[in-house]
Order: C-alpha cells, then sequence, then structure tokens
C-alpha cells in the first residue's frame, strides 16, 4: 500500500508518516524544507524499513505540483491513501486590518494547493477504481471565530470540498473522509503569529491538547475500516475543549 502526505516535515503530517510507516506503507512525503523531508526518509527507511520517496516543493505553485507528481514511476503512482494535510493559518486580525499577503498565503495552501493535488491523485485512483483521501480540515471549518475569518473561510471551504469529493468519487469507488481537530500542538501557532514561540505557547497554555499523534491514530482507524465503510467526517477536539470558543484552561 502507498500512502501520499502532503506537509510530512512537520506536525500532523509528520506523525503521520511515522504511524502509516509503521503500519507497512510506502511513503510518498510533500513539503517545503528539504532537509527535514531527507531526515524523516532517513529515520523512517531505517526504523520501519519501508521505502519512503521525497518530493520538496511549494503546495501552492501549480506547475511544480504537477510536475513533481507527475514524473513519479508508475509505481508509485499507485497511491491508495492521499493526505491532503499541507495547510496553514497566518495571522490573526480583523479584516479590516489584515495583511493581504496572509490572505493570500492561506488561500493558495490551503484550498488551490488541496485541489492541483487532488486533482491529479484523484485520476490515478479513479483509473485503478480504488483509493481513500483524507482531508484535513478544522474545527475553523465548521465554525468561525473572531480574527479567524480567512482561515476561517478556507477550511470552510476544505469542508465543502471534502463533500463534493465524497459525491464525485462515489461511482469511482473512492472513499473520502475529513478529519476536523480543534487544538493540537504543532507548528501551526508558531507559523500563524510568524515565529513569536511565546505568544504561540499561549494558545497551549493551562490545557492538554491534542498531539500530531492523537490525529495520526484517528487518520490510521479511518483507513483500517473495512471495505464498506467509509467515515465522512470526524470533529476530534481535546475534552477540555467544545468548539473554537468554549474551552477549560487551569
Ligand atoms: P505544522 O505547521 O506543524 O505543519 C504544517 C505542514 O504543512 C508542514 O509540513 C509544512 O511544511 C506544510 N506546508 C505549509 N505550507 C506549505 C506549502 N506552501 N507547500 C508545501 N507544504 C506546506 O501544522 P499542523 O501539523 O498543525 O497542520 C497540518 C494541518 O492541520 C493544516 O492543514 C492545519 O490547518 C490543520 N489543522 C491544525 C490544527 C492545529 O491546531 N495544529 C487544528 C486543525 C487543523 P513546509 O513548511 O516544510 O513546507
Ligand atoms: C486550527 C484550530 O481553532 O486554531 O485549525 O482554528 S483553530
Amino acid at each position: 500500500m502507498i500512502a501520499l502526505i502532503t506537509g510530512a516535515t512537520a506536525g500532523i503530517g509528520k506523525a503521520t508518516a511515522f504511524k502509516l510507516a509503521e503500519n507497512n506503507y510506502k511513503l510518498i512525503l510533500t513539503g517545503r524544507r528539504k532537509n527535514k523531508l531527507d531526515e524523516i526518509k532517513k529515520e523512517i527507511e531505517d526504523k520501519y524499513k519501508v521505502q519512503v520517496t521525497v518530493l520538496n516543493f511549494d503546495i501552492r505553485d501549480k506547475q511544480a505540483c504537477y510536475d513533481h507528481l507527475n514524473a513519479l514511476s508508475n509505481e508509485w503512482k499507485q497511491v491508495d491513501v492521499l493526505v491532503n494535510n499541507a495547510g496553514l493559518a497566518q495571522g490573526l486580525n480583523t479584516i479590516n486590518n489584515g495583511l493581504e499577503e496572509d490572505w493570500e498565503t492561506m488561500i493558495d495552501t490551503n484550498i488551490k494547493g488541496v485541489l492541483y493535488i487532488t486533482k491529479i491523485i484523484s485520476n490515478w485512483m479513479i483509473a485503478r477504481k480504488k483509493g481513500h483521501i483524507i482531508n484535513i480540515g478544522s474545527i475553523a471549518g465548521k465554525e468561525v471565530y473572531p480574527n479567524g475569518n480567512v482561515y476561517c473561510a478556507t477550511k470552510h471551504a476544505v469542508d465543502a470540498l471534502n463533500k463534493a469529493m465524497r459525491i464525485e468519487l462515489l461511482p469511482s469507488n473512492i472513499k473520502v473522509t475529513a478529519i476536523h481537530p480543534g487544538l493540537v500542538e504543532t507548528e501551526f501557532s508558531i507559523v500563524r503569529f510568524k515565529g513569536d514561540e511565546q505568544r504561540a505557547k499561549q494558545a497551549y497554555t493551562g490545557l492538554q491538547p491534542l498531539t500530531a499523534e492523537d490525529i495520526a491514530e484517528t487518520i490510521l482507524w479511518a483507513i483500517q475500516r473495512p471495505d464498506h465503510v467509509n467515515i465522512n467526517e470526524i470533529i476530534i477536539t481535546p475534552s477540555v475543549q467544545a468548539n473554537a470558543r468554549d474551552l477549560i484552561r487551569n
């Protein structure tokens, strides 16, 4: 079995790479940080003895997405599981104070990147009449919170695309699942606050957040269901979080 995970250099994508390798998946891992991809490939190949191919490109670059995927050998194009994970929040501002470059980065990564990758891989899956696409959404794709505007809009788009894929890929026997996490401690908040580690830490202070491994285990569970079962979506939060605004801190 082959799984392709976008954004596998950190956080949820990296944890999912390890979890799937442990379960004998061969992996195609993508991301912009080549040194991280190379480190992770070596660590996984040494530890789990499965083959790992790394593809180093920016998912916002349509031509780079198409060129890297199309250059894979036929053997590696037999992708059984696609995890559309690469994504980010950048900034936390009201719309009138928002930065256009933040909006464009989020829209280009979280929506357009998912579309470019899915277009290519779903065609391979359609030809084989099998496959499973996991879309990493967010509770921000289910509700909206102050200053989250554009990030929430991109994750609402992922929610809509997940439903659209489910309908359109149904005749081709392709499963489609969205995982919508609440607070997960990864590099997410460091990226959102542009390297301000103190501010990033505050997101997780006084509570026990989810870990990237929690999400990786959820993905593994979804893809291990029997053939006749499709998990359409899962919303998963820390026990102390009910939604984007209601959470208990010590
Ligand atoms: P991290 O910042 O830890 O990881 C994000 C991954 O996405 C990295 O591997 C990064 O790789 C990759 N990525 C970002 N931009 C690009 C790009 N332009 N091209 C290619 N790869 C890119 O965050 P998480 O693991 O938390 O985030 C993973 C997903 O989970 C995202 O879609 C996020 O929105 C979602 N999510 C996260 C939650 C959280 O609380 N952490 C909650 C709900 C959803 P590189 O920088 O090397 O390119
Ligand atoms: C990440 C979770 O609540 O910061 O998608 O938007 S949240």
